[in-house]
């Protein structure tokens, strides 16, 4: 199996030697200074939402000391950077994450004490900062957290979203969106940054000019300008010694005005849009590896490259003056899909238009300064813009992309010479009834680099999505697998496992997760193993009262606690786990003897407000949980809780108590997964299919220590190829049939016969596009063994410590490491 890329590790545990450190003197002093004079309130009166702030502001002291520091070191040494563009950052909460990174989580814990106050309850406070869906916003801020450890230059810019990702209430098993206000009482972390406000252009039009000797010049005369205000959030790294920012722009209406446009008559009418300033920023949207085709969503996207931009050649003229030549070597941005892809046509627009460069300089800098990520193969989330959209709101834009695209266009005409197939096929314009821009195509055309998120993913990148452009620019297209910051996703939120494992091993792992490893020797060690389950039973038994807590369903611990965690689609199969779950239901029904462990099933997901099927799952998860959980002749053997508001901050108490983490998406389908990583890390054992990481995840443990089925990505293309008939497989497997025959009946939806219809429907009628019937045979097999298996105590536990033991290449920090080499290029800067 590949191992993870060497480097010289970064040190933990050395910090607090700075002044940047506190005693538990210090900090009771500062909290409670904060709690009087920042919060007007004193120890009497203050409720845990004063303390948390208190404690927080207390903390931002010392993470501002250190951003001072990180900024003054990185500017004096002219450093190369990396700017990660993203319209999402999934950073759930900071000040746990920021205590435990500054090392003072202990001293804090005992502080907080002896005032009388529990951290636990503290930490509950904050607001999640849920500015982002799913995988890719939590990718970003994973990578940030890396990026920081490592002491890496880095600048995280994206979108100051005055509402994230809706909350989830479930009312009758279906899922209502409510508005999420993160900022409501106030953010403890973020600064404004007015000094550092940006205009973004809107609408109008374009004026051509001609200079002398004959040079075109082009004039964009906006019809509306925008202003964006920073907003920046401290990223501290592992160690506290570099403190890194991300950057969020939120918008205002501009008081200047174009009076020059106001002026310019017929033009007016005809371009001249008016947008509310203030929307632009206003909510996330909600719709996950879905290209929505609104407006707004493209003015978000070139609203935030644009403020981006604007900042960084802002920082690199103060170094650089006028010389543009050093550009590329000094900043490289990447883009987190092709959402920020719009920033390849703006960098191009200020480099010829305002910098007044000629076209081939400037694409020369422009293209390499430019990678891209690509985070999907799903045809439906393939970003396509209407050219006509484009040039209503950009109108430069369209002429500079369909310069890009001419000059482009010449070169498949050299290597493909004639070839007109190949032409429609990789330009950037889609000549479909209503022409469209494929963000796809021009970000690979406009970028130095291209990666894939896992090994399959970037192998499938590279044979079906853009094979071309493999041919046509060999090594432009490359993988870096994901990875997942183990200080949020194992230190900060499994306390009971990081002490046993420091016990064990020391304190490094953290910051060089490879070292886990160490505890395969003790896999069999039967001392080790009972201490190992038994921080996971105490870990359920947490889970189980938050379970109890949120939704009043009594869940037996020592039951198996079965968990599958990710946004509701059909393609990551969530009904066909609920097929099975029904299957065994109907099996306890028909058979009271039948043998198995009893097994708790915990479901956590929020579907897309428009995605109706999305939501009928959620429906039908809900109502067979109701009907199974109240039946006394199986509710000793199966439970289903379906725990509302999935967020991160769920997560973390979710994934410490997993024994069986199901990544079961059809194979080829899910481009890497995060959660599988984060499941197995903290001891949960895989049932899923080969895809995405899965696959990488079972080399590193081996197949005895995961639970594998269901076709291969060949084995699918080969299905559909040959025609895929899901009806086949209804009338051939009786049980399966009589499952999908039940959601047609009343019987978990009382006096509302049909009312999970649509579910069966889509997977008969509607094709069963994600083939859930085709292996789900293969997946009832897979659950046979893995309950054996369960059953088998000795055996559980080593499988479960050999997959926390095994999980080091999925370090995030290994993830930058390869992004480093492979792309950016860039070194360390030690800030002291
Ligand atoms: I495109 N991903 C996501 O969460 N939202 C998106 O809009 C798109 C991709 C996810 C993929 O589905 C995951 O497989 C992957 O692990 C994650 O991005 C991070 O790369």
């Amino acid at each position: 199996s590949s191992k993870a890329t060497p480097r010289k590790s970064v040190k933990a545990q050395t910090i607090n030697t700075s002044e940047a450190s506190y005693s538990k003197a210090d900090i009771k002093q500062a909290i409670v200074r904060h709690l009087h004079s920042t919060l007007g309130t004193d120890e009497n009166k203050a409720d845990n939402h004063a303390w948390w702030k208190a404690t927080s502001a207390a903390m931002q002291e010392l993470v501002l000391e250190r951003l001072r520091t990180t900024q003054k070191t990185h500017y004096m040494n002219d450093t190369r950077a990396v700017h990660y563009f993203s319209a999402e950052f999934l950073m759930g909460r900071l000040l746990s994450n920021n205590m435990h990174n500054f090392n003072l989580f202990e001293t804090a814990d005992a502080a907080l004490k002896e005032l009388g106050v529990e951290l636990a309850d503290v930490l509950e406070e904050e607001p999640d900062m849920a500015l982002g869906n799913g995988g890719l916003g939590r990718l970003a801020a994973c990578f940030i957290d890396s990026l920081a450890t490592m002491e890496l230059p880095a600048i995280g810019y994206g979108i100051h979203y005055e509402h994230g990702l809706f909350r989830q209430e479930i009312k009758n098993g279906a899922q209502i969106e409510r508005p999420d206000s993160w900022r409501d009482y106030g953010n403890p972390w973020e600064i404004c940054r007015p000094e550092s406000i940006q205009e973004v252009p809107l609408f109008g039009y374009v004026e051509t000019k001609y200079g002398e000797n004959g040079r075109v010049q082009k004039e964009w005369h906006p019809g509306n300008i925008v202003k964006g205000v920073p907003w920046d959030i401290p990223i501290v790294g592992y160690g506290a010694k570099t403190v890194n920012v991300l950057r969020l722009w939120q918008s205002e209406s501009s008081d200047y005005f174009n009076w020059d446009v106001f002026n310019s008559g017929g033009y007016v009418d005809a371009q001249r849009e008016n947008i509310q300033a203030e929307t632009i920023s206003k909510v996330l949207y909600p719709n996950d590896e879905t290209e929505a085709g609104k407006e707004l969503r493209l003015i978000q996207q070139y609203f935030f490259c644009a403020c981006s931009l604007k900042d960084i050649i802002r920082r690199y003229k103060r170094a650089h003056g006028d010389d543009w030549s050093r550009f590329s070597e000094q900043v490289v941005i990447q883009l987190n899909d092709t959402h920020p892809a719009i920033a390849i046509p703006e960098l191009m627009r200020i480099l010829v238009d305002r910098a007044e460069l000629d076209w081939d300089t400037a694409w020369g800098i422009c293209s390499k300064t430019f990678a891209y990520t690509n985070h999907t193969l799903l045809p439906e989330a393939l970003e396509r813009w209407p050219v006509r959209m484009i040039e209503k709101i950009l109108p430069r834009h369209i002429e500079i992309i369909y310069e890009i695209n001419h000059r482009f266009l010449t070169l498949v005409e050299k290597k493909w010479p004639g070839d007109n197939v190949m032409k429609a096929k990789l330009s950037i314009i889609e000549e479909s009834t209503e022409k469209m821009v494929r963000m796809g195509n021009l970000s690979v055309i406009g970028s130095f680099a291209v990666n894939g998120v896992a090994e399959i993913h970037s192998k499938l990148v590279k044979e079906n999505l853009f094979p071309e452009f493999e041919e046509l620019w060999p090594g432009k297209l490359t993988n870096v697998t994901n990875g997942i910051t183990p200080r949020r996703w194992l230190k900060a939120c499994n306390p009971l496992l990081s002490e046993l494992i420091g016990k064990k091993i020391g304190d490094d792992w953290p910051s060089d997760l490879p070292r886990l490893d160490k505890l395969s020797e003790f896999a069999d060690n039967k001392t080790f193993q009972n201490q190992f389950m038994k921080v996971k039973q105490k870990n359920k038994e947490a889970l189980a009262a938050e379970i109890k807590h949120q939704t009043g369903i009594s869940v037996d611990t020592k039951a198996i606690f079965d968990i599958q965690i990710k946004r509701l689609h059909e393609y990551k199969r969530q009904h066909l786990n609920l097929l099975h779950i029904m299957a065994l239901y109907r099996r306890l029904l028909e058979n009271p003897d039948y043998d198995m462990h009893p097994r708790v099933f915990i479901f956590g997901a929020k579907a897309a407000p428009g995605y109706t099927l999305a939501k009928d799952i959620i429906f039908a998860i809900n109502k067979v949980a109701d009907k199974i959980n109240n039946d006394p002749r199986v509710n000793h053997k199966i439970k289903v809780v379906f725990l509302p508001n999935y967020r991160v901050s769920l997560a973390e108490k979710m994934i410490p108590a997993a024994d069986v983490s199901q990544q079961i998406s059809t194979a080829g389908k899910e481009a890497s997964g995060t959660g599988n990583m984060k499941l197995a890390l903290n001891g949960a054992v895989t049932i899923g299919t080969l895809d995405g990481a899965n696959i990488e995840i079972a080399e590193e443990v081996g197949d005895d220590n995961i639970f594998i089925f269901g076709m291969t990505v060949d084995e699918v293309t080969k299905l559909s190829t040959k025609g895929y008939n899901p009806y086949d497989i209804y009338y051939q497997n009786k049980e399966l049939k009589a499952v999908l025959d039940w959601l047609d009946s009343d019987y978990f939806t009382p006096g509302q016969p049909g009312a999970l219809s649509s579910l069966k429907n889509s997977m008969l009628s509607g094709g069963d596009p994600y083939m859930c019937l085709a292996d789900f045979e293969s997946y009832s097999e897979a659950n046979k063994a893995l309950d054996s298996a369960y059953r088998d105590k000795p055996r559980w536990a080593k499988m479960a410590i050999l997959n926390t033991a095994k999980m080091g290449k999925f370090t995030s920090d290994r993830s930058i490491a390869d992004y480093v080499e492979r792309i950016w290029k860039l070194t360390p800067c030690e800030v002291n």
